[in-house]
């Protein structure tokens, strides 16, 4: 009787077991029935959309079933620094530019939440390219500061899409920051990978010219004639650069969800040192193998796979090459890890590729709208000087003054800088070419004339000498002056 009664549990409790698997076999296999129509992919469960700052991306979908997603943004417009020494008033999406990465799969249902803050000045709304219906959800999302808007939409096509503010003048709202990226996975999600990253690129157009300091308007004139001042990855020169880089282990394989907000330029997306095993085409299903540069329309995305083999920095970049080393589209994805000989024996060489001389080609600075910011006493000369040592000098020179053997020489405790400012100043103003000797040392190379107004040169000069247990000099516009007129 009582051998019986256990018989019976344990029957019961194997059947129950059974009915379980076959149970949850049916809800799993429910996200993988094929829909005729992706429309017709049913929803259950609410969730709050997670929502990321660039370069970071919201964790895959994996195999989760269609939802309601509710996605919460916040339109902030706010102060940033666009290079050392350079402000300017971005529009954003949830206070960054790009804005927040909002990650989807097809059959979701987006009950989308668009704040605008009441501290705003200005009404804004959102088209998100991922939208069937009209305006892509502009027409429905007009809000007002302190007011909040909501809609939804079904998410139907798998894909990367860009989302931005269309509010009239919309390349102006768009020119100050108001775009980001909406991620649609297919079924399933798409394929792990080691590492995943955000980079968004845009044009940016400033009344004054590159470098030049101080809270800097948007200039509608240049937008219209296209000619910006600033092309940046990720909002700012420098935003993936240095202690921002991204990062990854050799052996690791990389995502890269690239966007072009624009408003005008299109972008030739480059890694340099590396070759994208997979493209997906415009961010679509399209998917193109052994990449070296992939074209990002304004407006568009790309999705960009590969995995990385050796050490070292690689630069991306985009390849319309004067926009990287003079107007900022430049960010650094830093590899860690055993060397490959195999794959490739040169020696690695860190930080020669920073923006070189921001304003190398540009004219000196009195053909600018706006007035120059004249430093005041020696602290604010150290202050500027070192924003301008960073974007012009850094690059060749290093960030200690240690410069490089060989090719660069050191700027710190100069003999050869020490004994002569009137030399310096002409080396900054014109350009150094022939065998010098500095402490001890031959160099025999090339640096470039810095295009940098008296003022510039005296703070740099002034920072350079005052820094790394140099001589102490300060160094006036009226000495810079004196020597470019000789
Ligand atoms: C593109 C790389 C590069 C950049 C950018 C650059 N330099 Fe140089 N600099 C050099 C090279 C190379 C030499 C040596 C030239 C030669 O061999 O004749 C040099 C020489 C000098 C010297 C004289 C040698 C010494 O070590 O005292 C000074 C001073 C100097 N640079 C200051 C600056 C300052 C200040 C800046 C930024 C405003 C700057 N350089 C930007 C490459 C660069
Ligand atoms: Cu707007």
């Amino acid at each position: 009787m009582k051998l019986n009664l256990k018989k019976t549990l344990v029957t019961k409790m194997f059947l129950g077991l059974v009915t379980l698997a076959f149970l949850s076999s049916c809800i799993n296999d429910q996200s993988y029935k094929k829909y005729n129509d992706t429309v017709d992919i049913p929803v259950n469960q609410e969730m709050i959309a997670e929502l990321t700052s660039p370069p970071n991306v919201p964790t895959p979908i994996g195999k989760r079933m269609a939802k309601k997603l509710i996605v919460d943004l916040e339109i902030l417009e706010k102060e940033g620094e666009m290079t050392g020494g350079v402000k300017y008033v971005y529009w954003t999406f949830g206070g960054t530019v790009p804005g927040s990465f909002i990650r989807t799969r097809v059959g979701d249902e987006v009950e989308f939440h668009l704040k605008n803050h009441p501290d705003n000045k200005l009404p804004h709304n959102i088209d998100l390219h991922a939208v069937n219906g009209p305006g892509g959800g502009a027409e429905s999302s007009f809000v007002a500061p302190g007011h909040e808007k909501v809609f939804s939409f079904k998410v139907l096509n798998p894909g990367l899409y860009v989302y931005h503010c269309a509010t009239a003048p919309v390349g102006m709202h768009i020119a100050n920051g108001m775009y980001g990226l909406i991620l649609v996975e297919p079924e399933g999600g798409l394929s792990p990978v080691d590492k995943e990253y955000y980079i968004m690129q845009g044009d940016f157009y400033t009344e004054g010219n590159y470098g030049d300091r101080g809270v800097q308007p948007f200039d509608m004139q240049k937008a219209i004639d296209e000619k910006p001042d600033y092309v940046v990855f990720n909002g700012s020169v420098g935003a993936m650069t240095g202690d921002n880089a991204i990062t990854a282990k050799v052996g690791e394989t990389v995502r890269l969800f690239v966007g072009n907000g624009g408003p005008n330029l299109v972008s030739s997306f480059h890694v340099i040192g590396e070759i994208f095993d997979k493209v997906h085409v415009e961010g679509g299903d399209l998917i193109n193998e052994n990449v070296q540069t992939t074209l990002i329309p304004a407006g568009g995305a790309a999705i960009v796979e590969f995995r990385v083999d050796v050490p070292g920095t690689f630069i991306l970049v985009d390849h319309s090459i004067f926009r990287a080393f003079n107007k900022g589209a430049l960010a650094m994805l830093k590899v860690e890890g055993e060397k490959n000989k195999t794959i490739y024996s040169g020696e690695i060489r860190d930080g020669i590729y920073l923006p070189e001389g921001g304003a190398i080609q540009s004219m000196p600075k009195d053909n600018g709208k706006s007035e120059e910011i004249k430093a005041v006493g020696l602290e604010e000369k150290m202050k500027f000087g070192k924003d301008i040592y960073a974007s012009t000098c850094l690059a060749c020179h290093q960030a200690t003054g240690a410069g490089i053997e060989g090719a660069f020489p050191p700027l710190a405790k100069s003999d050869y800088l020490n004994a002569d400012v009137d030399r310096a100043i002409d080396i900054v103003l014109h350009g150094k070419t022939g065998e010098i000797t500095v402490n001890g040392k031959k160099y025999n190379s090339v640096m470039t004339a810095q295009a940098l107004s008296d003022e510039e040169v005296s703070n740099v000069l002034t920072y350079v000498y005052n820094s790394w247990g140099n001589s102490k000099k300060e160094v006036t516009p009226e000495m810079v002056k004196a020597v470019r007129n000789k």
